[in-house]
């Protein structure tokens, strides 16, 4: 038998004149305070506010609006503004529980009482966040930092003040520009660089183009940023808002134009970035555990001919000795390209149960009419329009949309993949061309389709028309950008329904809180050098947004990729959260295994990945419960170094692992930043970079070397590559102690058996492991601990460190060391049959032959001489 494989089955969406403005006419004039109701708790203030005067262009402006402010914990400050007289849109709470809803509504009763002497402020001892009204004509607000009281403010309305009309919504702040301020996020945009660029516009209209375009709006939509501020102290702003809009980043300001919805403003205080994507992900949702599984390399393209295509490649990696873990079948595998549907001729299911090995020995087969668009019809389950059914284009030819507002949607979503998975049980699901992508552009109905102000991308096109509705009267012009979220969730919670596991979804477009139901890629991308690099702010930016498993198509999409390229792409790729090697039909083959020299950069760089699964999948579990990116910009763990907040050509993985890929075509060496520490190289554990404050140093990289560097301070559990990511877990552990300049280190290992729904659940402690290591060092005598939060799944499993390696144990320039003697809780092992403890190298020893049970507490001492 092959070594197991998994199939991974893709769900393409596919069922059957502007205003212009002079310089100087401005959109709005701003509005007045009318009263001001501060709670005695000091947690919250409503206001009322009123228009000044209005202006004629982009339609009549609201007059009365509401404002709230509140603390809706200590480290989130939500302000609301709204229509007081007529409902809005606003995102469902039901897609993004919200807390304080119901509490906003008792305070507008409430909030005609007092008008206090301006400025209101609104401060709660355990916030570091101060909001201020200021009652000036127009009224501005502005967001300071309690413990930076003279530093700029964080946020800081500016005149003319708010602009607020049906279909036009504006708003400013001021920023205090170069050197002050760092922003990051506003995506999804392929970008140079990670920060933002001072200048730039960034569309959010959920579209179906290709991310080989710089700085357009591509398929997902997230109107967060981070903002770094001198010394590293960062805060989050997060505009909760479904509705297409510019944001304009001038480096002095920040302006958002938005064609509908409400102002739901979420800032949130730090004040590090580690401690932003807490607060952040605390509300828009935790990212979705990932299975072990998906951690492994995954082979797909669109273009695979048939059953016997697929097997051969399969087949290829084996060969080669490259890792496999995950098979993809792209759009070809479908009848006409229908969605849950296998094309009887080249990819039949009893073919394809084989290829799988799961035959499940029914006789099923697909039958002639297609079902699940004739379920459909029969639930009403499809996108309406112009009081019909709208009927799109995609790849089957004419299409019908699953609306996932309707109730009935997620039964009948789950009903078709239970259909499907019991013809063929796949492991995940792949959700394509979700913007809704569509391939005609409809005329236009009505102001829907043709709103007053027109955002940087075309709302008509190739896209579902925004008038057309989905269940509930809720427009397709509010709605557009929940689509993929909204889909996710659909298929996310089918898998976990019907399979009772954890569930593997990736999909293309997304929303706020889409990660926490599936995976990203980073869509289409193409074969060359310049989105090589690209590939890295594209990562950074989906951990930002809360979806740390992504990756980019690995040796490019679009286009024929080349030896050289393909070659310094797996070695990057293979450092990706997720690691897929995808092309586009009409480019040349790009397996790892055409080319012998990115067949042994990827045996390198994928072997290195593999030792590594212990670590990617505890940082899978700290995203879990802290919402931090797995792959992270060098600042998150050097907040406070300036030249750090910079780099976009490295990143980190976790807390301590840093990627300095080689980015140009004919390089060798590469000049890489090294925040301050002791940097050893991954693959020898020598080459050691000492930087005494951050510094670059040119590395060599030769044609089939990648540089990964471990920083001192960081224990690492790793085990040792195979062929699968199961047989890799069956290998004993290696811990890696790097230790620090003043030495020291820290680190954690979680464990289960990567597949259980939930990863770390609070009712079965059974299904899991929790261990943290601490280490020092000092005068020739060294400790590592190891504390047990939760040992049971380990003990029971019977996980073991075999092997310990010590880094970095000279405090002053490295020394060959003479290991004397190793105790495990007090017992001398050094001694012990089986067990040797030697040193390998300057500053370095090992030790094998351990057998420590993971799940049990230890203290491990050990006592060197030089
Ligand atoms: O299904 C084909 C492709 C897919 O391979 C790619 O990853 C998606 O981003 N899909 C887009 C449809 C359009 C291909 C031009």
């Amino acid at each position: 038998m092959k070594p197991y494989r998994r199939l991974l089955f893709f769900i393409s969406l596919c069922f059957s004149c502007s205003l212009s403005l002079s310089q100087d006419e401005p959109t709005g004039n701003g509005y007045k305070v009318n009263s001001v109701h501060i709670d005695p708790s000091g947690k919250s203030l409503a206001a009322k506010l009123q228009l000044i005067n209005s202006t004629s262009v982009y339609g009549p402006d609201i007059r009365n609006l509401n404002l709230f402010a509140i603390f809706e914990t200590s480290n989130r400050l939500r302000v609301k503004i709204t229509d007081t007289d007529q409902p809005r849109w606003e995102i469902p709470a039901q897609i993004i529980p919200r807390e304080s809803e119901n509490f906003h509504r008792s305070l507008s009763e409430r909030s005609q009482v007092i008008l206090q002497e301006s400025p209101h402020v609104l401060s709660i001892s355990d916030s570091d966040l101060i909001f201020t009204l200021n009652n000036s004509t127009p009224f501005t607000f502005t967001v300071t930092r309690r413990s930076a009281k003279d530093s700029d403010p964080l946020f800081n309305t500016t005149a003319p003040g708010i602009v607020f009309k049906d279909q036009y919504l504006e708003i400013s702040s001021s920023l205090p520009g170069n050197n002050r301020s760092w922003l990051y996020g506003l995506g999804e945009h392929t970008k140079k660089q990670f920060k933002l660029n001072a200048g730039d516009t960034y569309t959010l209209w959920n579209s179906d183009i290709a991310a080989s375009n710089l700085d357009l709006p591509l398929y997902g939509s997230h109107p967060f940023y981070l903002d770094v501020r001198p010394g590293g102290i960062s805060h989050g702003v997060l505009l909760l808002n479904s509705n297409g809009m510019d944001i304009t980043y001038t480096g002095t300001s920040i302006s958002y134009k938005v064609i509908g919805g409400i102002f739901d403003l979420y800032f949130f205080s730090g004040p590090s970035p580690v401690a932003v994507m807490d607060q952040y992900t605390e509300l828009i949702g935790r990212p979705a555990p990932m299975p072990y599984w998906a951690f492994g390399f995954h082979q797909c393209r669109y273009g695979y001919k048939n059953v016997s295509d697929l097997e051969s490649v399969v087949d290829g990696y084996a060969k080669a000795g490259i890792p496999l873990e995950v098979m993809w079948t792209d759009i070809d595998y479908m009848d006409a390209y229908k969605d849950f549907t296998l094309d009887p001729i080249n990819f039949p299911v009893d073919k394809m149960l084989a290829f799988v090995n799961r035959l499940h020995n029914n006789s099923q087969n697909i039958n002639n009419s297609y079902g699940t668009y004739l379920r459909g019809i029969g639930d009403g389950i499809f996108l309406r329009r112009n009081g019909s059914n709208y009927l799109g284009k995609v790849w089957p030819g004419d299409v019908y949309f699953p609306d996932f507002f309707h109730p009935n949607a997620s039964d009948y979503w789950k009903e078709e993949i239970n259909i499907f998975q019991k013809i063929l049980p796949v492991d995940g699901l792949w959700i394509d061309m979700n913007e809704i992508s569509n391939f005609i552009t409809s005329q236009p109905l009505n102001q829907l389709d043709d709103p007053p102000y027109k955002i940087k991308r075309a709302v008509l096109e190739k896209t579902v028309p925004p008038s057309a509705v989905h269940y509930g009267n809720i427009t397709e012009y509010d709605a557009h950008n929940l689509f993929g979220l909204l889909e996710s969730k659909a298929a996310h919670d089918a898998l976990t329904n019907i399979t009772g596991k954890r569930p593997f979804v990736l999909s293309r477009s997304t929303f706020v809180g889409s990660g926490k139901y599936a995976a990203h890629w980073t869509g289409d991308n193409a074969a060359n050098w310049e989105n090589l690099g690209y590939s890295i702010p594209s990562i950074l930016n989906s951990g930002l947004f809360g979806i740390p498993m992504v990756g980019a198509d690995i040796c490019g999409f679009s286009g024929d990729t080349n030896e050289e390229l393909c070659r310094r792409w797996i070695q990057l790729g293979a450092f990706y959260p997720f690691s897929r090697d995808h092309s586009e039909i009409n480019s040349i083959r790009q397996e790892l295994y055409i080319w012998e020299s990115v067949a042994r950069s990827a045996r390198k760089a994928l072997g290195l990945r593999y030792r590594l699964l212990p670590y990617y999948y505890t940082l899978m579990y700290e995203a879990r419960v802290k919402g931090t990116p797995i792959a992270r910009p060098l600042f998150f763990s050097f907040p406070d170094d300036s030249e750090a907040l910079e780099i976009s050509t490295q990143f980190l993985i976790g807390n301590g692992v840093m990627i300095s890929p080689v980015l140009q075509q004919g390089a060798v060496s590469v000049s890489a930043y090294f925040p301050v520490g002791k940097w050893f190289n991954l693959f020898n554990y020598s080459d050691l970079v000492i930087a005494n404050t951050g510094e670059y140093v040119r590395l060599d990289a030769g044609s089939e070397s990648i540089n990964v560097h471990v920083r001192g301070g960081n224990i690492l559990a790793m085990q040792q590559e195979a062929m699968t990511t199961k047989a890799s877990r069956l290998t004993g552990f290696e811990l890696l102690v790097a230790f620090d300049e003043d030495g020291r280190a820290d680190g954690e290992v979680f464990l289960d058996d990567g597949e259980v729904v939930e990863m770390g659940g609070e009712e079965d402690l059974s299904q899991w492991s929790l261990v943290r290591f601490t280490g020092s060092v000092e005068a020739g005598k060294g400790v590592v601990k190891a504390q047990v939060v939760n040992g049971t799944y380990a003990a029971d499993h019977k996980f073991e460190v075999d092997k310990l390696t010590f880094l970095g144990l000279e405090t002053t320039k490295p020394a060959t060391l003479k290991a004397n003697a190793l105790y495990v809780n007090g017992f001398e092992v050094s001694k012990s049959k089986g067990v040797s403890v030697k040193s390998e190298g300057a500053g370095r020893f090992g030790v094998k032959g351990l057998s420590q049970p993971i799940g049990e507490s230890f203290e491990l001492e050990f006592e060197f001489t030089s």
